[in-house]
């Protein structure tokens, strides 16, 4: 039964069907499994599965987006009693796209796989000043800082806001990842930030990678 249930639920995430994960997560819910475990073998095996097959050309960003939106509404089924519950977040993340550019396709998929992941992720949303990532940072306390730019001449907002860390004394509370369309490592690299990541698999990744080392 566990099993059963659990398999569908990631069957239904992997194939993107969007209106059946949240009954498979309900009913997973009422019979009793571990909330960690619907989290840990259902969705993100799923979202794990996916990112497997997008790096290796299996599949596009469309199913992509679909596995992650069917992640999130079962997310949403689960989210308030995670909240509730003794689950403790892998890590907390705050996340934005910066100052100027509107863009976020790209930084709500990112968010759903690192949710996807177990991470606490706080979504600053767009347009996102040097002064915001700052507050974000000092309120959440979280382990990392993500930026995300898809535009050429936003993406100098990023080192900015690094060296706007830098002036309050800051920087060294929280480690940097950025990516979208504009960037590159070594972009990344220069603007003094830790991580990069091409897509959102590899986000995921570098981000767990990035906390192993905290
Ligand atoms: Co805009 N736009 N756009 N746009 N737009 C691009 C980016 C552009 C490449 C189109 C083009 O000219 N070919 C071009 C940028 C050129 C450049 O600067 N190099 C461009 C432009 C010029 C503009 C405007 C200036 C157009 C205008 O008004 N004249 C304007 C700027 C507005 C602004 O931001 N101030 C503009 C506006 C818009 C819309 C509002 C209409 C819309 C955005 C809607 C929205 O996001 N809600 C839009 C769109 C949709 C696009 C394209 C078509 C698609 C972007 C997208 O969502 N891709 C885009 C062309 C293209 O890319 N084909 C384009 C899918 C998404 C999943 O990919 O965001 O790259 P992406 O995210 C990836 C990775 O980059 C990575 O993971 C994601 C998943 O794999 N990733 C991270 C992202 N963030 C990460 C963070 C990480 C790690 C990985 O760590 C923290």
């Amino acid at each position: 039964m566990i099993t059963s249930l659990i398999e569908q639920l990631k069957l239904s995430v992997i194939e993107g069907r969007i209106a059946e994960a949240p009954k498979i997560t309900q009913k997973a819910i009422e019979a009793g499994i571990d909330l960690q475990q619907i989290v840990d073998q259902g969705l993100i095996v799923a979202m794990d599965r996916i990112g497997e097959r997008f790096t290796s050309g299996d599949l596009f960003i469309p199913e992509m987006l679909l596995s992650a939106r069917t992640m999130e509404s079962s997310m949403n089924v689960l989210r308030p009693l995670i909240v509730g519950s003794q689950i403790k977040p892998k890590a907390v993340v705050v996340f934005g796209t910066v100052e100027g550019d509107v863009h976020d396709i790209g930084k709500n998929l990112v968010i759903m796989m690192m949710e996807g992941a177990g991470f606490e992720v706080h979504d600053l949303g767009v347009n996102v000043a040097p002064e915001r990532f700052c507050e974000a940072v000092e309120l959440r306390k979280p382990t990392l800082c993500c930026m995300s730019a898809l535009l050429s001449t936003t993406q100098d907002a990023m080192g900015k806001t690094i060296d706007f860390f830098e002036k309050r004394g800051i920087r060294g509370q929280v480690k940097f990842m950025v990516g979208g369309a504009a960037i590159t490592e070594s972009f990344a690299v220069e603007i003094g930030a830790e991580g990069y990541g091409p897509d959102a698999p590899s986000a995921v990744l570098k981000a767990k990678e990035l906390l192993a080392g905290c």
